[in-house]
């Protein structure tokens, strides 16, 4: 699916991308030459950069936690493998320099992408480097590429709560009342038996802070209704990441209308694993019940490069929504935002 001039030049914001799902092949090979990493994945090992560039072809979407086959590696497997090549802070600050001179191009004037710090401090990364990586992107990315961002700090679901409380501390000095690099919280990783209200004090805590509240129900996940409804009614989250699975229960639906939750949504993301005349209805339903939502990229460079641009394609193409509405869609983002007011104005 090639991208039309019509959604090139749309004026957009991302609400949806995790920043080491943005990493591209080419600035892994540059990193892990960098840093005398080998580039290895499970048995594998790739030893010339065409190999690297072959093991990006795959689909995975192999749930063996809901029978499928056991010794193929997961989606989060890769993705957290890819991470290994990122040590300093000049690799983080490079990952997210990369990110925002793509968001430039792509007319993305603005982003909150997420992070997940335990992903590199569990290998032994200082917080620290993360940190100043992310930030000084923040920085030169808006004076460099005009391109405004929020971070969104990433519990991982699937490690204890309490680190994930510890790694949010550390973080803090970071946070909207200090740097500024982040202002919102987020759950990320795999939800199998990982539900939101797990985590329910350690967003409080962030509440408290005066951080924002988002979270991911991934479309098709076990559980996912009674993980959204945690989310909604005991977490009192203010977004859904993903959420898709809310249309099957009216009790759903109507608390995202009432407390104006909206979804950010990954088209491509539900794509790879579900047939077009049944997911793509779906974006038609959600328009007619007014839950409002958004078209964001999840981690493009896992799921066959395709970005925001090709995502909101998708949307446009097979969904058959028309021009004013593929408008409002990212209208919605900028509203769904957590962007300063000022900013908000400016974007609208
Ligand atoms: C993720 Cl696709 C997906 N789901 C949950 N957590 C994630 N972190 C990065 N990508
Ligand atoms: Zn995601």
């Amino acid at each position: 699916l090639t991208i039309s001039p019509f959604i090139a030049s749309l004026p957009k914001a991302e609400l949806h991308v995790h920043i080491e799902g943005t990493l591209q092949p080419s600035l892994r090979w540059k990193l892990a030459q960098r840093n005398n990493i080998p580039l290895r994945f499970k048995s594998q090992e790739y030893h010339t950069y065409e190999q690297l560039l072959d093991s990006y072809k795959v689909t995975y979407n192999h749930r063996p936690e809901l029978g499928g086959p056991k010794d193929v590696p997961t989606f989060l497997e890769a993705y957290f493998a890819g991470c290994e090549v990122l040590l300093q802070e000049d690799d983080f600050y490079e990952l997210g320099m990369d990110y925002l001179a793509r968001c430039q191009q792509m007319k993305v004037c603005y982003a909150e992408p997420f992070f997940d710090i335990q992903a590199h401090t569990r290998r032994g990364v200082p917080a620290e480097s993360v940190l100043n990586g992310y930030l000084r992107a923040q920085r030169d990315g808006a004076a460099k590429y005009g391109v405004r961002s929020n971070w969104i700090f990433c519990f991982i679901r699937d490690e204890p709560v309490e680190d994930g409380e510890a790694a949010y501390l550390k973080a803090l000095p970071w946070g909207k009342s200090g740097h500024g690099l982040f202002h919102a919280v987020g759950l990320a990783s795999n939800a199998y038996e990982r539900p939101p209200s797990l985590f329910k004090r350690a967003f409080e805590r962030a509440r408290a802070d005066g951080h924002h509240i988002t979270m991911h129900c991934d479309f098709g996940q076990k559980d996912t209704h009674e993980h959204i409804r945690q989310a909604i009614y005991e977490v009192q989250t203010e977004r859904i990441d993903h959420g898709l699975d809310a249309l099957d229960r009216e009790e759903l639906i109507q608390g995202l209308i009432e407390r104006n939750i909206g979804l950010t949504l990954c088209p491509h993301a539900y794509h790879r694993r579900t047939a077009t005349e049944v997911l793509f209805p779906k974006f038609r339903q959600l328009l007619d019940r007014g839950v409002k939502f958004c078209i964001n990229s999840d981690d493009p460079v896992y799921m066959h490069n395709v970005w925001i641009d090709g995502n909101m394609e998708k949307a446009y193409h097979y969904g058959g929504l028309s021009k004013k509405e593929m408008v409002q869609l990212a209208r919605n983002a900028v509203d769904m935002s957590w962007a300063d007011e000022a900013l908000k104005r400016d974007m609208y």
